[in-house]
């Protein structure tokens, strides 16, 4: 450890482009040799935290035990990459104090849930307005805006590239890359 492992955090609400800005950061720190790994609801939700739903206290579980994934990661001088909703103040403070403050960057993708709403890329939203998703994030259960994230992208007028590029410079100044 000590040169440049550290834990990229995405929170923002589902469809709000969390996944593409992570997937365009790895995709930049491979090209710069960077060794990353990615976390994400695929990868973790269909494993490790299988036994999970998405009431708040299952949310929480779910988000400790991939906080103490990314930790191991870190030890093992890895960049990750972690793109989860992680809707509570509270969870993500934990998160922050499991990774270590100086190893956590956290990253707000703020996406209007009207936006979010209206891509409705995967049908989610519509299904949660039916009431055949329960305790969805911003319709049915909460999202609670980060106050001081690391960095804030507003993906109305933040294209990924440069969304990705603030990034790097945001690394870069934390003496992470
Ligand atoms: C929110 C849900 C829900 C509910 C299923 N609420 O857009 P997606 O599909 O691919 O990403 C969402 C993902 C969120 O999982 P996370 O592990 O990131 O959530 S948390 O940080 O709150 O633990 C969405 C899908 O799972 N999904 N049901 N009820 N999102």
């Amino acid at each position: 450890k000590g040169h440049g492992a550290c834990v990229v955090w995405f929170t923002g609400l589902s469809g709000s482009g969390k996944s593409t800005i992570a997937n365009l950061l790895e995709q930049q720190l491979h090209a710069k040799g960077v060794h990353t790994y990615s976390l994400d609801g695929d990868n973790l939700r269909r494993g490790l935290n299988r036994d999970l739903s998405f009431s708040k206290a299952e949310r929480e579980e779910n988000l400790r035990r991939t906080a103490e994934v990314a930790k191991l990661f870190v030890d093992a001088g890895v960049v990750v990459i972690a793109a989860f909703i992680t809707p509570y103040k509270a969870t993500r403070e934990q998160i922050k104090s499991i990774i270590g403050a100086d190893d956590y960057i956290e990253v707000f993708v703020n996406t209007p849930l009207s936006v979010c709403e209206a891509r409705d890329v995967k049908g989610l939203y519509a299904k949660a307005r039916s009431g055949a998703i329960p305790n969805f994030t911003g319709i049915s259960a909460p999202f609670e805006i980060p106050e001081q994230p690391c960095v804030e992208i507003k993906t109305e007028d933040t294209p990924p590239e440069l969304a990705v590029s603030r990034l790097l410079e945001y690394m870069k100044a934390r003496g992470v890359q």
